[in-house]
């Protein structure tokens, strides 16, 4: 039998762990936070995790949520003996790691047959995309698979080089930052089989395919291509291997990255393409698409005396029409002038030198764009086919301040905020209602509730993205400046808003006369809100859609659609937009079980061996894992409904089994108390059995079985006598 230790924590709370299955190197600090002996104690839970990390032990517990620190190197505890070793054992028997999550939450799906999401959070850097590649390739590799099942595996493998190439750069916070949000659910039949999975992309990082700040990349692909392409390749796309030949890839003079291979990186994202099933002509233009951006970023303008703006990189345009496989003609007259509709007729103005650079810089925005989608949809038709049950993977960018700040930072950091709030709601705010609704004895923990941030961006008419819609669509003489303006007007005097104008009509130096700033739950953030209003508009000229249309590239084709120059309604606005995306995704995890990872990043200089307390103390803070710990602690993880106990563990115990006749408390409480519960280990609420731990399954199976067996031998016996 496997649960025959039991470990008692210093208050005398008691666990379930498998005497022996934990070497003296796995104990250090504890492995649960619950067991903890100074749990109030802050420094008291950061030395336990330094003391871990510097043991390489980067994964510890609390309860049923996984703490990870980034390491920063790679370390041996990923090997397909280490998936074996966690492969249907209880959490507390082994050390902590991302595997014994994967593996719980499986099986939780498979025993209560309820959809399971996984929700990864953490600062940017803090290692996220790491810990979902992590529990992806858990699945891939250890579920049971059948032979044409293999397939699928596969493409669920090598869908992450792809969008990674794609979707993926260096900033400075993280060399491999993922710039879009990743939401995947792995689709299972009833036998636990992975079949399917289907992936929502949210909000690509747009603007960084034209400009990067300093010490910054372009999305990877573009290096791997130049580094990593055949001759032909680059002859057929007029490419130079040297990356500093190209205006947009030149902006941050950051062209190599030491922890990047992109060579390497360009092998298995052409890997990556074959197997996920791309034909070679679907991959010829694709790289005909990343050529056209590059030769489009060194497209450049003259302007004439008398105003007129033309192109002066004939070579550039020729080859870009020919990869684009659009007219040049046209292309040139949309790069240089706009259509306008007024009153039924069509009249052509000329293009200022300025705006023709912005008219090109969309283009390249928007077809860039457009191809991530396109990519990501022809992965999902590569694994479509739905199961009967879901684990929903949640991989989105995680906080992020620099310098300066955009509109990308501002929607990257909202969705950090929706998704704290999402933990709050689900950990701390309902668990502690519960034990409200359940009559339980209970002190009340304090938490910082973020809520009121979420509202001062979201609220409608009067949250920040309402306020940046209405000026988009003021006609006339809306800036970004009279946004700002309208902010203070309608936010001022908000907790978590600030300008530089103070209330008694003096200045704060501290922020410059473009900026705002937010008292984020991670930290302050000042906005600049140059841009807010073009990025939030996202238009792209009529003029040059209408080329796009009738481009011979599929992949161009298959972006702008003919459906979009005569539909008159005007889309939602990016900010609106990526709300409504997020609102839904809310909604989606909202109806499944969640796990949790919540990752730590341990320096800033993305070093192994270095554990900053200062910065870690402020993420263990602004996580709220305190509170979530002084909850867990006080509370009970393990809760169900009596009658379902009752049917499920009932074969345990004489008294109950076969049928209990009395009332479900009574039958509950004689189950408890057989199975050798003590009394500070449960509570009995007004409809739930609240415990410190579930009852082994094992125990259960293995007993039911038991009971099962004698009930057959029994029942032939009787038939024999008969
Ligand atoms: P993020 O996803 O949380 O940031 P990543 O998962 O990309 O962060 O991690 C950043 C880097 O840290 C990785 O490229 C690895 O070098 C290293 N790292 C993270 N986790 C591990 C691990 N378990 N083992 C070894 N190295 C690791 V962002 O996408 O920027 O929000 O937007
Ligand atoms: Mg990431």
């Amino acid at each position: 039998m496997r649960y025959q230790a039991r470990e008692v924590g210093v208050d005398g709370r008691v666990r379930l762990v498998l005497e022996g299955a934990l070497t003296a190197r796995d104990r250090v600090g504890v492995q649960d936070f619950v067991l903890l002996e100074n749990f109030n104690s802050e420094a008291a839970f950061i030395e336990n995790l330094r003391r871990r990390f510097t043991e390489n032990l980067i994964y510890t517990y609390m309860g049923s949520v996984l703490v990870s620190v980034n390491p920063y190197k790679d370390l041996e505890i990923y090997s397909p003996q280490h998936m074996e070793r966690y492969r249907g054992v209880s959490y507390y028997e082994i050390s902590p790691h991302i595997y014994a999550l994967s593996d719980n939450t499986y099986r939780a799906m498979k025993t209560s047959r309820r959809d399971q999401c996984i929700l990864i959070s953490g600062e940017s850097g803090a290692g996220k995309t790491e810990a979902s590649k992590k529990i992806l390739l858990y699945y891939a590799v250890s579920c049971p698979a059948h032979q044409r099942m293999a397939s699928l595996r596969d493409c669920l493998l090598q869908s992450t080089p792809v969008l990674e190439a794609f979707g993926n750069a260096k900033t400075l916070r993280n060399d491999n930052s993922s710039r879009f949000g990743k939401y995947m659910d792995i689709q299972f039949d009833f036998r636990g089989v992975p079949v399917g999975a289907h992936i929502l992309n949210y909000l690509l990082e747009k603007s960084r395919v034209v400009h990067q700040n300093h010490g910054e990349r372009n999305y990877h692909v573009f290096y791997q291509l130049l580094e990593g392409g055949t001759e032909e390749q680059l002859l057929h796309l007029h490419l130079d291997r040297n990356p500093q030949k190209y205006l947009y890839l030149v902006k941050g003079n950051c062209p190599r990255v030491s922890s990047m291979n992109d060579k390497n990186g360009w092998k298995a994202l052409v890997k990556a393409l074959s197997v996920i099933g791309f034909t070679e002509g679907e991959v010829q233009e694709l790289l005909d698409v990343i050529g056209s951006v590059l030769h489009l970023g060194n497209t450049q303008f003259g302007e004439e005396e008398d105003g007129q703006t033309y192109v002066t990189t004939e070579m550039e345009l020729k080859t870009l029409t020919q990869l684009l496989g659009v007219d040049g003609a046209a292309l040139t007259e949309a790069l240089t002038h706009k259509k306008l509709t007024a009153n039924g007729e069509e009249m052509i103005s000329p293009l200022t030198f300025e705006q023709a650079g912005a008219a090109r810089d969309a283009l390249a925005q928007a077809v860039y764009g457009r191809t991530f989608t396109w990519l990501v949809e022809k992965i999902n038709q590569s694994l479509a086919l739905d199961g009967s049950s879901v684990i929903g993977l949640l991989d989105i960018y995680g906080f992020e301040v620099f310098q300066h700040n955009s509109f990308e930072q501002f929607c990257i950091n909202y969705c950090s905020e929706k998704l704290q709030q999402l933990f709050i709601e689900l950990t701390l705010r309902s668990e502690q209602e519960e034990y409200e609704t359940e009559g339980v004895a209970w002190e009340p923990v304090q938490y910082f509730d973020n809520k009121v941030i979420c509202d001062l961006i979201e609220e409608k008419h009067k949250g920040i993205i309402s306020i940046l819609d209405e000026e988009c669509v003021r006609p006339g003489e809306a800036c970004d400046l009279s946004f700002l303006e309208k902010l203070e007007d309608t936010l001022g005097g908000h907790a978590h808003f600030v300008t530089h104008k103070l209330a008694n009509g003096k200045t704060r130096r501290v922020l410059g006369r473009e900026e705002f700033r937010l008292l984020h739950y991670a930290g302050e953030v000042n906005y600049t809100v140059t841009g807010f209003l073009d990025k939030n508009n996202d238009t792209l000229y009529r003029s040059l859609k209408e080329v796009m249309c009738q481009s011979t590239n599929h992949i161009v084709e298959h972006c702008f659609r003919r459906g979009e120059l005569v539909d008159q309604k005007r889309p939602e606005m990016a900010a609106t937009q990526f709300k409504n995306s997020l609102t839904k995704l809310m909604e989606t995890l909202m109806s499944k079980e969640p796990s949790y990872v919540r990752c730590i990043k341990p320096n800033d200089a993305k070093q192994p061996g270095r554990f900053d307390e200062v910065l870690v103390r402020h993420q263990v803070k602004y996580l709220g894992l305190m509170e979530n710990l002084r909850v867990r602690r006080a509370g009970f993880a393990y809760r169900r409904h009596f009658e379902a106990f009752l049917q499920r563990y009932k074969p345990l115990c004489p008294e109950t089994w076969p049928v209990w006749q009395g009332e479900l408390a009574e039958g509950v409480s004689t189950l408890v108390q057989y199975l050798g519960y003590k009394p500070e280990e449960y509570k009995m609420g007004r409809y739930l059995v609240l415990s410190e731990y579930p009852v082994p399954e094992e125990i259960g199976v293995i007993v039911i079985q038991a009971a099962w067996r004698g009930m057959k031998a029994r029942r032939r016996a009787r038939r024999r006598r008969d």
